[in-house]
């Protein structure tokens, strides 16, 4: 597992929360106390994996059935595992993810409909004993996420889901904090990035201060 420091931070939210400013924050608050993190993401971070990104965002695979979805995923992350993850924690690297397994139970669980018994026993196969750190779930309601998002850049196939898909994987990512306090923080990031970056920061102090 991760030698001693070493910690694993990964960084949840529906489209438009602002995750991309959530990595620069916690990037630059690790990078004053010295440490320089692996930053990486899922679906993606390895070859393999960004290739099966490509596949899952594709709107030429719209029909893809929900469990295909799942086992695509985690066969991504079978391999990040194996290749960035674990030798970086072993290395005593600290590892910085935009998104992971939360956004499963979230996306395919709770959007798709699939349940979290058909995503547990995956879990537990894929990662063992391996959990993060920290989550920090930058929450923002549906519209206003989508409306951000959508300002930015065409839409994939995830992102041209209707908002109830949205709105079931939120209630999910939202009830999992309430049953995870021990690493997952919700955040409220709804209002200005400045506000936003404050809380992250607030966090990772109150997790990692003592630390670093
Ligand atoms: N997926 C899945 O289904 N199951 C899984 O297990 C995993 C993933 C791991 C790709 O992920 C898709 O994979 C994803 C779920 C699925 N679905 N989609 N789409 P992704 O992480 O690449 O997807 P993304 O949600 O599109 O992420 P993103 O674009 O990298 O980041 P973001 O959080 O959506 O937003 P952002 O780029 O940081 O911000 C968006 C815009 O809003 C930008 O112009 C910002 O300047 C603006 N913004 C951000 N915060 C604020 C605030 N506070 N105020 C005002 N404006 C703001």
């Amino acid at each position: 597992m991760s030698a001693a420091g070493a910690r694993f931070i990964t960084v949840e939210g529906l489209e438009g929360a602002g995750k991309s400013t959530c990595l620069a924050t916690i990037r630059d608050w690790l990078a004053n106390r010295g440490i320089d993190p692996v930053v990486t993401r899922e679906p993606g971070g390895t070859k393999l994996g960004e290739a099966v990104r490509e596949v899952l965002l594709d709107h030429q695979y719209g029909g893809m059935t929900a469990d295909s979805e799942t086992l695509l995923i985690f066969a991504a992350r079978a391999e990040h595992l194996a290749e960035v993850v674990r030798p970086a924690l072993t290395a005593g690297q600290w590892v910085v993810c935009d998104r992971f397994t939360d956004a499963t139970y979230a996306y395919q669980g709770g959007g798709r409909e699939l349940g979290e018994e058909r995503i547990e026993p995956l879990e537990q196969w894929v990662q063992g004993r391996l959990r993060p750190d920290l989550t920090l779930y930058l929450d923002v309601p549906v519209r206003a996420g989508l409306e951000r998002a959508a300002a930015r850049s065409t839409p994939d196939r995830f992102e041209s889901e209707r908002e109830a898909f949205f709105e079931r994987a939120r209630a999910v990512y939202r009830r999992r904090c309430a049953t995870h306090p021990e690493r997952m923080r919700l955040i409220d990031a709804s209002t200005n990035l400045a506000q936003v970056q404050q809380r992250i920061e607030a966090n990772l102090e109150a997790a990692f201060g003592h630390l670093v």
